[in-house]
């Protein structure tokens, strides 16, 4: 008898179908679907991603998007390629993606019940040499009665009901949550599967490691200088400090805060009064995760899901990771009020 291991894989769709069934006992298998769509936009960028040198892929696209941000050509290609997977689901009514200035209501024909935000190239600085970099995605349903208006994803990150990303570096990990805990799923691109890898990821209560772009530390307010300053020069001489580590993609640095623990911070400063991060499609699905997962995600002074965002793109400060290190810089803003 063979090892069952080996024959009998967990593939991201059988674990989220079976999941649905036990929980609702009557799934449709909607969601199980429309993630379905989202695998195959996870896959063909990662496939677009591993060969961009090859094929002349990166560079820019001589277009700027909605942030006045040049666009990479592989920003491009994945927005195209996710928003006609989410399109031809038949089970979208809303969209709004990172590299659309304005949100995409989709036709009658295909419409379905859920809306998706996404960022489908996220850490596009890390294209052209070959670094990590990911897609982010969060899940609403169109509230009751509505078939999909901007009032159905300017909403609360405590409203959504999936969220996760896909890290495109060594490998392929999509790590995903519906609303039950989460969990990781690593592309074996032989079968072109994403097979269930990282089960009820946890994320330790402290960790050793901090991410932030040290670079912008002139502009920080007095409580993210004490911070950091604390993490570097602990008060218990007893006490080693942390390791930085920053990436400069999210995905990435979320990704390693998720498995090792510590926190990743993009806060405001006195140059991006509102921090750079996107609330929608950066911010929310992450601190959904990050939740799920035993961890806490913050602005530094209130809980991130809280957040009710202004616009589709409206941006905020974020800690997330270990629930001990993200409450001890919210203590810090908490003395500086
Ligand atoms: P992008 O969406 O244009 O790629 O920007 C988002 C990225 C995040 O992945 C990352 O955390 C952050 O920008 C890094 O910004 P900075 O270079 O200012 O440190
Ligand atoms: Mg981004």
């Amino acid at each position: 008898m063979s090892d069952p291991s080996k024959t009998n894989l967990i593939t991201l769709t059988r674990h989220v179908f079976q999941d649905q069934v036990e929980h609702y006992k009557e799934a449709s298998g909607d969601l199980t679907l429309l993630l379905t769509a989202i695998q195959l936009g996870c896959k063909f960028v990662a496939s677009n991603v591993r060969k961009a040198s090859l094929i002349s892929m990166t560079g820019l696209a001589n277009s700027s998007n909605v942030q006045g941000e040049e666009q990479k050509k592989l920003d491009v290609i994945a927005n195209e390629i996710f928003v006609n997977a989410l399109r031809s689901s038949n089970k979208v009514a809303v969209m709004v993606s990172e590299e659309d200035e304005e949100a995409i209501f989709v036709e009658d024909q295909y419409r379905g019940k859920y809306c998706v935000v996404f960022d489908p190239l996220d850490g596009s600085s890390n294209i052209d040499c070959g670094v990590s970099i990911g897609t982010i995605f969060g899940i609403y349903k169109v509230k009751d009665g509505s078939t999909g208006q901007i009032s159905d994803v300017l909403r609360p990150g405590s409203e959504m009901v999936a969220a996760g990303y896909c890290t495109y570096g060594s490998c392929s990990t999509l790590v995903m949550t519906t609303g039950k805990g989460v969990n990781g799923y690593t592309l074996d691109t032989e079968i072109g599967e994403f097979i269930l890898t990282h089960p009820d990821i946890q994320i330790p209560s402290r960790g050793k490691i901090y991410a932030v772009n040290e670079g912008n530390s002139k502009y920080w307010d007095g409580a993210c200088t004490k911070y950091f300053h604390s993490l570097k020069f602990p008060e218990d001489p007893k006490k080693s400090p942390y390791s930085a580590r920053y990436v400069g993609s999210m995905v990435a640095d979320v990704h390693r805060t998720m498995l090792y623990g510590g926190i990743f911070c993009y806060p405001a400063d006195s140059k991006s009064k509102n921090g750079k991060l996107r609330i929608l499609y950066e911010c929310f699905p992450m601190a959904f995760l990050v939740e799920q997962a035993g961890g806490r995600a913050s602005t530094g002074r209130m809980r991130m899901l809280d957040v009710q965002p202004e616009t589709i793109h409206s941006r905020s400060p974020i800690f997330l990771g270990s629930k001990e290190d993200v409450e001890d810089v919210e203590a810090y803003y908490k003395a500086q009020a």
